[in-house]
């Protein structure tokens, strides 16, 4: 395999740990844990997992010896730059526990346990990819594990390979499903322990234990020196609009940061909008205004940030979309023989009023998008729709008819762009590199001291590494019961964006003075050697969640 000169260079980085990782480590059991809500139901569903203490780990000076132990891993949903040092780490530290220790893959992910494909991971295949970015050394996949034939199906492999713990690494999601088969493996007295990891790109597992989710460091940057190169572009040529979507789910976590770090004219927030009750058309407006106000001071240029779930909070749009998603459920046959031509009238003359009313409203594309692209589920698949275009398009519709009323005299040209998986490869930032290496080590000390149904966790990230501190949350204290698919089900709870945290109050106290100036930021690439202040830095949001 061929290798940059970055990733030849790049392999002999050695990740910082937190210091007392470094050595013997003692498990410290801190308060008893309940969940966050539903404590009846969450202690009813887990009663071998629940309420267990949290850990943190010390250093031990006693000397300790551990027989070796068989792990399984595996890499579960999108992609997060890191996912490869968790896995290093892991192995450093079940071979510190014991040289015999063994580590297994499970290949493209939950489904590589249940149709038993693995690899071994010797020290060969893990120093190809130290430090590098992408799922690739045993790849991911999306089947979820929920179902007790999966469990069994699962067990008959590690029980084959002598595997008696298994470390899963995931979202929200797979988080949710490693604790209920760490529940089901000690119920039946499996002697699998199962351990998981916080990963996603979209920052939206982390709470009062985990700071945050492995890759949305990397993520944000990787976007963010794009849209500062766009910026500058943009600010040269002084002739475009550009209309940026970022990844990130329903979570708006990534466009916020991406506008901490680059100081764009516009971004919009999807949390806001629904706590705010807004309409596509006030969101319009608000974008629209601030082109006109540009366009007054000589200004017809700027970049506006969209979030990629922004059109689900948007509560009539969601309105729209239950009601097509129910009506398209019931009258297929019957839509599917409509002409391709006529499909939109149609629609217009079988919905209620307002729901018909912005259906009308919407253009052509979207229009077609929202009555045709469907999940397995029947569900309108909102990340394909290009929210981008859709907006741009509007506010140009707006910008036309205030020309005519003499209220704007400017020109408007949007560009469109729509950041995601250029971010979720990249080879892991010095923070994620760190973090990530770190999360897998600890998996390990978790492993070693015997525990299952706990996630990996390092905090006090944004201080140096030597003071990061190491250890293992419970992952019955993150759930609470909520619907899904019409069952209460215990789940981790989602973070969105809180507009009464730190992060969203630093972006409204400024984007007023963003939009009309510009103030753009141009961060440039991620620099992964040189100064501390430039190679190290973590996030804007995780530094001003921390600041107190
Ligand atoms: P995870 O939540 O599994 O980490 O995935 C995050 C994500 O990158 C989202 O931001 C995006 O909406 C989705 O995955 C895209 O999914 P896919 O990789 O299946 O196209």
């Amino acid at each position: 395999m061929t290798k940059s000169a970055l990733q030849i260079a790049r392999a002999t980085y050695k990740p910082k740990v937190p210091a007392a990782l470094n050595g013997a480590v003692k498990a410290v059991e801190g308060e008893y844990t309940q969940s966050i809500a539903d404590q009846e139901d969450i202690k009813l569903l887990f009663p071998n997992t629940y309420g267990m203490p949290i850990i943190t780990f010390e250093k031990n000076t006693a000397k300790t010896s551990a027989p070796a132990i068989n792990v399984g891993v595996i890499l579960s949903g999108g992609q997060a730059p890191g996912g490869h040092n968790v896995i290093a780490g892991l192995f450093d530290g079940i071979k510190a526990i014991n040289n015999a220790s063994r580590l297994y893959g499970f290949i493209l992910g939950p489904g590589g346990l249940i149709e038993h494909k693995y690899m071994e991971l010797t020290a060969g295949v893990i120093d190809d990819y130290r430090n590098t970015g992408g799922f690739d050394m045993i790849g991911s996949g999306r089947t979820k594990l929920e179902t007790k034939e999966q469990f069994d199906r699962g067990l008959e492999i590690l029980k084959e390979l002598g595997i008696t713990a298994l470390v899963i690494i995931g979202g929200d999601d797979s988080n949710t499903n490693a604790c209920v088969l760490a529940e089901y493996y000690k119920a039946i007295n499996a002697g699998v322990q199962v351990i998981g990891c916080p990963k996603t790109i979209d920052g939206d597992l982390k709470n009062g234990q985990i700071e945050t989710s492995f890759g949305f460091d990397t993520a944000c940057k990787v976007y963010s020196e794009v849209i500062g190169n766009i910026e500058r572009d943009c600010n040269s040529a002084q002739k475009y609009w550009h209309f940026i979507k970022l990844m990130g789910r329903s979570a708006s976590h990534i466009a916020l940061e991406c506008a901490l770090q680059t100081q764009p004219n516009i971004c919009i927030i999807s949390e806001e909008v629904e706590a705010k009750n807004m309409s596509l058309d006030d969101i319009v407006t608000y974008i629209a205004t601030i082109v006109a106000r540009r366009a007054e001071d000589g200004n017809n240029f700027g970049t506006v940030l969209i979030p990629e779930g922004l059109i689900e909070f948007v509560p009539a749009m969601k309105r729209l979309i239950a009601e097509l998603n129910d009506y398209l459920a019931k009258h297929d046959t019957e839509f599917k023989m409509i002409k391709k031509s006529e499909q939109r009238t149609y629609i217009i003359s079988k919905l209620t009023k307002d729901n018909s009313a912005l259906y009308a409203s919407l253009p052509e594309g979207v229009a077609r998008q929202l009555t045709l692209d469907r999940d397995p589920h029947g569900n309108v698949q909102v990340s394909l729709i290009e929210t981008e275009k859709l907006l741009s398009e509007m506010v140009g519709k707006k910008l036309s008819a205030w020309k005519k009323e003499g209220r704007y005299c400017g020109k408007f040209s949007a560009l469109h762009h729509f950041f995601g998986y250029e971010g979720r490869c990249a080879a892991p930032s010095n923070y994620d590199a760190d973090y990530c290496y770190s999360l897998g080590y600890t998996a390990s000390c978790l492993i070693a001291s015997g525990r299952t149904g706990y996630m990996s966790s390092v905090r006090n990230t944004t201080a140096p590494a030597a003071k990061w501190i190491a250890g293992g949350i419970p992952v019955t204290m993150m759930m609470n019961m909520e619907k899904r698919h019409g069952e209460m089900k215990p789940v981790i709870q989602k973070a969105l964006v809180k507009l009464d945290d730190a992060p969203f109050k630093a972006f409204a106290a400024k984007r007023d003075e963003w939009a009309l100036t510009t103030a753009y930021v141009y961060p440039g690439p991620i620099q992964y050697f040189g100064p501390t202040e430039v190679a190290d830095e973590p996030t804007k949001t995780l530094q001003l969640e921390q600041r107190k």
